[in-house]
């Protein structure tokens, strides 16, 4: 199926006729997610002004991400029955945390993941697209015409940037740049700033994780590794909300193919894939439970981070090879 504006005439049916919605992202909500959600709530909040719109994401939203001000908006309680449910940026229900989506007249999907289960009354995956961002700014024009207002254009261009690592993978398309191209009208946003807030401006406990990152790094076989352990966390006063992008680091080096960044929490150990393109991240990721893009990817393991490694990093190399 094509992403036009045309595909999204039943969904805008039912929003007509709905008194409530709820906008639910996944966990560990990275640059897509939480421009997502946020995005999409200020779409449907301006588009229906009669209809109730609250949010939720069972994980903190990056600090990177604090000018979306995801923590204004109204938080939904999923306990509650909700007129549409609508899922962004997950390949599958499970990826939001929960064990189950809350109850509703319609559910609907919308994603950019290969691997999606379409699992909504109504979907709108479109793997091709860079980010869910860039199909809600599809949405937004079908909805509000071209000019969308300043925070939602922020929050999905905040979305494009991160999903496509600031226009530089493979999914970033002409389509992507028409995109960002029509989000640029919103004559309100500083785009420039906004991309300075990303990328630039950091927490000093992140600066001393990846400080911490880089000592630990190994390389072998074109496999850029390392870890954050339990007494990295303690002794830098980094939180896991500031992981985000470190991993980047690590595979933006000479001659490395795949960079593979381990995290000790409570439990589980989290693992974040990021390729230059020859291995697909979302097989090593899938191995392990986990899912994402093939150059992104990212698997929760429960065990011990000792006996994660070294069966990883196995995978890894076989992989590789
Ligand atoms: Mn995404």
């Amino acid at each position: 199926m094509k992403l036009s504006d045309e595909n999204f005439s039943d969904l805008v049916q039912a929003l007509k006729q709905a008194g409530t919605a709820v906008v639910i992202t996944h966990e560990f909500p990275d640059g897509d997610a939480a421009g997502s959600i946020a995005g999409c709530c200020h779409l449907l909040k301006s588009a229906f002004p009669s209809l109730e719109v609250s949010v939720y994401c069972k994980t903190p939203v990056p600090e990177n991400y604090d000018y979306l001000q995801i923590e204004k908006l109204p938080h939904a309680d999923l306990s509650l029955r909700y007129d549409v449910v609508l899922v962004l940026d997950c390949g599958n229900p499970g990826r939001t945390g929960e064990k189950s989506l809350p109850d509703t007249g319609l559910s609907v999907n919308i994603d950019h993941h290969a691997d999606n289960s379409m699992f909504g009354d109504l979907n709108y995956v479109y793997p091709q697209s860079s980010s869910t961002s860039e199909i809600l700014a599809v949405l937004g024009r079908r909805l509000l015409g071209i000019t969308l207002p300043d925070r939602i254009s922020e929050a999905l261009f905040t979305g494009i940037l991160t999903d496509t690592g600031g226009f530089r993978f493979s999914s970033t398309t002409s389509f992507t740049h028409e995109i960002a191209a029509m989000l640029y009208q919103s004559s309100g946003v500083d785009f420039g700033s906004l991309i300075e807030k990303v990328y630039f401006e950091e927490p000093f406990a992140k600066q001393k994780l990846l400080a911490r990152i880089l000592t630990s790094m190994e390389q072998s076989c074109g496999i850029c590794f390392s870890h954050i352990s339990s007494a990295d966390w303690e002794e830098t006063g980094a939180t896991s909300k500031m992981v985000e992008g470190l991993v980047n680091q690590m595979v933006g080096i000479q001659g490395i193919i795949v960079a593979v960044l381990f995290q000790e929490l409570p439990g589980i150990v989290k693992v974040s894939f990021r390729s230059k393109g020859k291995v697909d991240c979302q097989v090593l990721a899938g191995r392990f439970g986990g899912g994402g893009h093939s150059q992104a990817a990212g698997a929760k393991i429960q065990g011990l981070l000792k006996d994660i490694e070294p069966q990883v990093l196995k995978f890894v190399r076989e992989t590789v090879k």
